[in-house]
């Protein structure tokens, strides 16, 4: 092969890995399920709830980030909140083939369409015309910290290889997935989202790796020909 050609070669591979990272839209993070939120720094906002709505649960903000093993939720609230007992509960939405057409409408607000929901930490699927079909789910149950207390933001993990019971399957089938959080108010309820997100490649870095070391075989592949 000419060097030439080989460089050509070179640029289409490294576009393919261009177009590969630019379709990963999360963020790739391991994330420390312990109340400390420093290591959410860097990871952008999915969706905001700037109304007030003086709930005991009151949503401001929602972050998404993955590695292999969890999706990553961070939610911040207006106010300190006592959550998950008492009656403050706060509910996830995962529209997990990214379809409002399947799963639960939540609140009929035609924002998102839940397949799997968690109450706290208590998982349940969702289908259209059912809120919770009672199925049950494996490795499902969400991690949240701090947990039952009183919070200003909460760190929750999800586990990617959470399937339905009856059939084994996967509770992520797609890439792309809708997330939303909601709480039932006294006097109001509060929704936060949709947001869709798209899992990130594990360690996006390694393709600049890659990169680097094919542009490196590039340049002594051409010294070769040159000679
Ligand atoms: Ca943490
Ligand atoms: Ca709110
Ligand atoms: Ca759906």
């Amino acid at each position: 092969m000419k060097a030439s050609n080989i460089l050509k070669s070179g640029f289409c591979l490294f576009g393919a890995f261009a177009l590969c990272i630019s379709a990963y839209a999360g963020t790739y993070k391991t994330i420390t399920l312990d109340g400390d939120f420093s290591d959410w720094v860097g990871v952008p906002i999915l969706s905001s709830n700037t109304t007030a709505t003086g709930n005991p649960v009151d949503f401001l903000t929602l972050y998404a980030a993955n590695d292999e093993n969890n999706l990553y939720l961070r939610v911040v609230y207006n106010d300190p909140v006592a959550v998950n007992f008492g009656g403050t509960t706060i509910y996830i939405a995962l529209d997990n083939d990214n379809n409002l057409a399947t799963g639960f409408n939540i609140f009929g607000n035609n924002l998102i369409g839940s397949d799997i929901g968690w109450s706290n930490d208590f998982p349940f699927v969702q289908t259209s015309s059912n809120f919770n079909t009672g199925e049950s789910l494996d490795n499902a149950a969400a991690a949240i910290a701090l947990y039952s207390t009183t919070v200003s933001e909460q760190e929750i993990g999800i586990s990617r290889s959470a399937t339905y019971t009856a059939s084994g399957d996967t509770i992520f089938p797609s890439n792309t997935i809708g997330l939303a959080m909601y709480t039932s108010g006294t006097t109001q309820d509060d929704f936060l989202g949709a947001g869709t997100y798209t899992f990130a490649v594990p360690e996006p870095e390694h393709f600049a790796m890659i990169f680097v070391g094919v542009v490196g075989l590039l340049a002594v592949a051409r010294r070769r020909f040159q000679a």
